[in-house]
């Protein structure tokens, strides 16, 4: 029985070692991975955003936490894979310019290649105009845009916007996500669709490309 409250508190304390270990051991005693992830590490997170919030932890601590949650992913995320096998499907993913924020970023890469697509990275602080020419170089079908800031979503509208210009609007997909974004802001955008989580991603990105597939 995994110990989710201390999983949460050492992400808190910024208790690398301690995260570490007790994440190794719920590994060990077959504790689902993506409880580890929701409820061990994320539910920390969400702790850490109202403390953020409240004053009570400050930035060189977030960052320092951030870096223990992405150490503790990497035990994790051979876990976490549906093991598909390769495909044919190309994505092109980052956050939008003006956005630092990867974790759920790096989440969502995580599961588009565990089912069995072919991922390109771009970061964080992505201009519109890297997301069209690395999709227009890749011949990509998917197009992924992540945003944790009020501020930065409309960069989300001018990536959009950037698609369209380029001429490659009915050659990819496009899918959104990110704590602030919502299905109505995807649809005020004119995106293809828009996920809550890591692994709602992973299906939409599927159901979208297999779509554009058969047109
Ligand atoms: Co920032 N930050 N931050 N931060 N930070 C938030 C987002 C905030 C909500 C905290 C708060 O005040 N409560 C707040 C935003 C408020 C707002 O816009 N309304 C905030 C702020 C204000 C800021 C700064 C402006 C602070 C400052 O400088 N004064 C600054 C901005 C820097 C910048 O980006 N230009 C800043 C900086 C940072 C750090 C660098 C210190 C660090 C990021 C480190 C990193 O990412 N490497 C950081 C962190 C860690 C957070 C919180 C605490 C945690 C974010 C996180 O990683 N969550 C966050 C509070 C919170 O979210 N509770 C906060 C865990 C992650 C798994 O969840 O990213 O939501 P999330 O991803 C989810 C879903 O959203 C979804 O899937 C994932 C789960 O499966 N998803 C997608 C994400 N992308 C998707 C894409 C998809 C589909 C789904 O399709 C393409």
């Amino acid at each position: 029985m995994a110990d989710f409250n201390a999983m949460n508190n050492a992400l808190v304390s910024c208790d690398a070692g301690r995260l570490t270990r007790l994440v190794n051991e719920a590994v060990a005693a077959d504790v689902p991975a993506g409880d580890i992830l929701n409820q061990g590490l994320i539910a920390g997170m969400d702790i850490i955003g109202e403390k953020m919030e409240s004053g009570d932890m400050f930035i060189p601590e977030v960052l320092m936490a951030a870096q223990i949650m992405a150490s503790c992913l990497d035990i994790i995320k051979p876990l976490l894979g549906e093991g598909e096998g390769a495909d044919e499907r190309v994505v092109v993913i980052g956050t939008v310019k003006g956005d630092l924020h990867d974790i759920g970023k790096n989440l969502v890469s995580m599961m588009l290649e565990s089912a069995g697509m072919k991922v390109i990275d771009l970061g964080v602080d992505i201009p519109p105009e890297d997301f069209v020419a690395k999709a227009k170089v890749n011949s990509a079908t998917l197009i992924c845009l992540s945003a944790l800031l009020t501020t930065t979503m409309p960069m989300m509208k001018q990536t959009v916007d950037a698609i369209v210009e380029a001429g490659i609007r009915d050659e990819v997909k496009i899918l959104v996500g990110g704590a602030p974004v919502t299905q109505a802001f995807s649809d005020e955008i004119g995106a293809d669709g828009f996920a809550a989580d890591a692994g709602s991603a992973s299906k939409l990105a599927k159901q979208l490309t297999s779509s554009l597939q058969k047109a």
